[in-house]
């Protein structure tokens, strides 16, 4: 990519990119500057895959994920919008809602079982570190 889109330059095309590392040198790189919250519990089952959402602006579109655990991710640079909708099963009780996160909060969510979208902002560039639990 140019220097002037990786940058979000005026006039550019934001971009915004997903990233699954397994690879057990970079993960052990990567788990020097984070740790797993503390609140998760003592026994929970963690995948060997993490994944890095980073970019400016588009987010993600609406999808659920076939994931086998839960979700949780950790807001590291920028903030991020998300709005999340039920599965039609659960529409007559369950109702769209939207949130916002910042720097230093967690996500916990079951995106197996709720519609996700997210953006970023305009402006702002945003880091996530995402894994899974049970
Ligand atoms: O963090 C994002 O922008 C997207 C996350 C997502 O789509 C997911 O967890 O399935």
């Amino acid at each position: 990519m140019p220097k002037e889109r990786i940058m979000n330059a005026p006039g550019q095309k934001p971009w915004y990119i997903g990233w699954a590392n397994c690879h057990p040198d970079i993960k052990s790189k990567i788990r020097q500057y984070y740790s797993i919250p503390e609140f998760l519990p003592d026994d929970a089952e963690f995948p060997e895959t993490e994944n890095i959402f980073f970019g400016y602006e588009i987010g993600a579109v609406m999808h659920l994920e076939y994931i086998p655990r839960l979700m949780w991710q950790g807001q590291i640079k920028g903030s991020k919008n998300w709005s999340i909708a039920p599965v039609p099963e659960c529409e007559q009780v369950c109702h769209k809602f939207q949130f916002y996160v910042e720097p230093g909060d967690v996500v916990l969510l079951d995106t197996r079982v709720w519609y996700h979208a997210t953006s970023i902002p305009k402006g702002q560039f945003s880091v996530t570190l995402q894994s899974e639990y049970a």
